[in-house]
């Protein structure tokens, strides 16, 4: 038997559902160069192992990428900047400095958009949620607002999705869990026209759709009744993050998340 050993390529550990890991995923597929990186699964549901840890030096955040001479680096945009110098041919961000510049302003409310999203989710007390639900509505303002005034007539920050929308895309795809939680949806408003049509066009990327709204709705909804990372709700012994059984064999979990939190029988995490 022959043996061919494969050269040596860049290794990222993550978590499949992350929109983070996602990131790199859409990345690499517009430079289809999908298969010069080895992605590992890790398992949010358990400890991060020690190998790992030892890696990292103790973070437990992913994704992490690790290099062929075993250097480490985290954090999804540093990843993302990094395959980007390393892997040139076709570039993804701009070549233009001022344009640059522009995908970075816009960046820079990647963070505060993702956390408005996530506390929405996230939130169990009813009172806050029409605070929660402004405080999302004017990330989408900010973005309606930096895209009319940059490309007012077009679909993209620039003339395709670049740097931003792999960005922001994972992110939009993860508030799918608003939709059905929160019965979220961006208001059919004029101040939202052109997001909506950014959002849109992200959402329905050939390179994007590493994810489905099914995965991300049962996968989540620990968070949604205020368990997030991997933690367990309370009365629960199985974890929706749960590798097995796969998401496609459970039911879609019920949306009334303020008022009690599903068994693990009832999310098809057990046999009833
Ligand atoms: N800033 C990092 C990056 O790479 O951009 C964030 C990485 C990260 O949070 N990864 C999560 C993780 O590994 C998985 S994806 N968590 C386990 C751990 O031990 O840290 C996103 C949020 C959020 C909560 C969860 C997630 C999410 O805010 O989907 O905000 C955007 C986790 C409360």
């Amino acid at each position: 038997m022959t043996q061919t050993s494969d050269p040596p390529r860049p290794v990222i550990y993550h978590i499949p559902v992350c929109p983070f890991s996602q990131r790199v995923e859409i990345l690499l597929a517009l430079k289809g160069l999908r298969d010069s990186v080895t992605f590992k699964v890790m398992d949010i549901t358990v400890p991060r192992p020690d190998w790992l840890l030892a890696k990292t030096g103790g973070v437990t955040a992913l994704p992490v990428l690790e290099d062929e001479s075993g250097r480490v680096l985290r954090e999804s945009l540093v990843i993302l900047r990094y395959i980007e110098e390393r892997f040139p041919e076709p570039a993804v961000a701009r070549a233009d400095p001022y344009e640059r510049a522009l995908e970075r302003l816009m960046i820079t409310r990647e963070g505060p958009f993702g956390m408005a999203g996530y506390r929405y989710v996230m939130n169990r007390d009813r009172s806050a949620s029409d605070g929660l639900h402004t405080a999302l509505l004017d990330h989408y303002g900010w973005l309606d607002s930096f895209l009319r005034a940059h490309n007012p007539d077009g679909i993209w920050l620039f003339d395709r999705f670049g740097l931003p929308e792999v960005v922001y895309t994972p992110l939009m795809m993860r508030f799918w869990f608003l939709e059905h939680y929160e019965g979220f949806t961006l208001p059919s408003d004029p101040a939202f026209a052109r997001v909506a049509r950014w959002r849109d066009a992200c959402l329905a990327h050939p390179h994007a759709q590493q994810v489905t709204r099914e995965e991300i709705v049962k996968l989540y909804y620990d968070y949604a009744v205020g368990a997030g990372n991997g933690a367990l709700p309370e009365g629960r012994q199985r974890s929706s993050f749960a590798f097995t059984p796969h998401w496609r064999d459970r039911p879609l979990p019920p949306s009334d998340k303020y008022d009690r939190i599903a068994t693990d029988a009832e999310l098809g995490l057990i046999a009833p």
